[in-house]
């Protein structure tokens, strides 16, 4: 298929996705539109982050789900990293996965002991955020839901032109069971073996890029286990969907280590031993590196803007 046929199949696939799934009773509506109003208004960057994994029901009267791996760290951390270089964020994430600033708090600091003092300038930062109204978090738990709220916060995020970036850390399932294919009722226990029909997830970073926010800067994420694969897999999605950044990293190491490719080449970013010890965490370098590329990104973006 050529790069154009692809680029059709898929747009056809995604509507097919939409029409054939209701919404979620929950969608997101005015909040979304209002919140990101106010800072296109102010002319504040915002960043769309995606964090935690997609669970994917077996059945209408849902009893079993397939569960894609994510704890929701990588888009818990990015966010306060965003938010401390000056973003608002709509944060899309999992139902109960890692929260931003919650994550470094005990009960004990909130109930008896007052805030420890590596916590005490997060909790500043919370503050000026919660004054500044530059948080609005988005739950979600199924595949359907997580892609119902994205296509909708990436349409409003449009209005923010290329000061808005879209940061998708969650990991989503590649395969699910569409609506018609699903047992009504849960599945009986019983038979020897199970067998399931998946189909492959509609490739939606296509819509995202040329319908939903064509203005904005894009990162994807691609997770591996396999060290030889990371690179071609990163550099093939980059050449698929046109778009800014690929971080790639793997199960083990994601952590410590990641690799940024864009459209001239890669980088390689790792917490010393030293860095790691000492608690230091990989998401600072991701979004120091990123936050330099959409700058400069919406800096050539305004300035072609104005030649025209
Ligand atoms: O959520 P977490 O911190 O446990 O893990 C982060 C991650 C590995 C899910 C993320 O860095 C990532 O690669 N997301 C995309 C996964 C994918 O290829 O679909």
């Amino acid at each position: 298929m050529s790069a154009k046929e692809e680029f059709i199949d898929a747009q056809i696939k995604c509507d097919k996705f939409f029409s054939s799934l209701e919404p979620p009773a929950n969608l997101v509506t005015d909040d979304v539109d209002s919140f990101l109003r106010r800072h296109a208004g102010d002319e504040t960057p915002v960043a769309i982050v995606t964090s935690g994994g997609t669970a994917i029901p077996i059945e209408r009267n849902t009893v079993r789900f397939i569960e894609n791996f994510s704890t929701g760290t990588r888009g818990a951390a990015s966010t306060e990293h965003f938010l401390a270089n000056g973003y608002a964020v709509v944060f899309l994430h999992r139902h109960q996965s890692i929260q931003p600033f919650f994550r470094h708090v005990s009960l004990a600091e909130v109930f008896d002991e007052g805030f420890h003092p590596e916590n005490v300038k997060m909790h500043e930062l919370y503050n000026e955020v919660k004054r500044t109204n530059r948080l609005l978090r988005v739950g979600f738990s199924t595949l359907c839901e997580y892609l119902w709220h994205l296509r909708r916060i990436a349409k409003s995020a449009d209005q923010c032109g290329s000061r808005a970036l879209v940061y998708l850390s969650a990991a989503v399932s590649d395969y699910y069971i569409p609506f018609d294919k699903m047992e009504e009722h849960k599945v009986q226990s019983g038979c020897e073996a199970l067998t399931l029909h998946l189909e492959p997830v509609p490739k939606m970073v296509y819509p995202l890029r040329n319908e939903w926010c064509p203005k904005a800067f894009v990162v994807t994420f691609k997770l591996e286990t396999q060290q030889d694969l990371l690179a071609d897999k990163s550099r093939s999605a980059l050449l698929r969907y046109g778009h800014q950044l690929v971080v790639g990293n793997l199960l083990d190491t994601r952590r410590r280590e990641v690799f940024i490719y864009d459209q001239n080449g890669s980088v390689r970013l790792k917490l010393s031993d030293a860095e790691f010890t000492e608690g230091a965490e990989i998401e600072d370098k991701i979004i120091s590196e990123v936050v330099t590329r959409h700058r400069h990104f919406h800096k050539m973006k305004e300035i072609i803007g104005r030649e025209q």
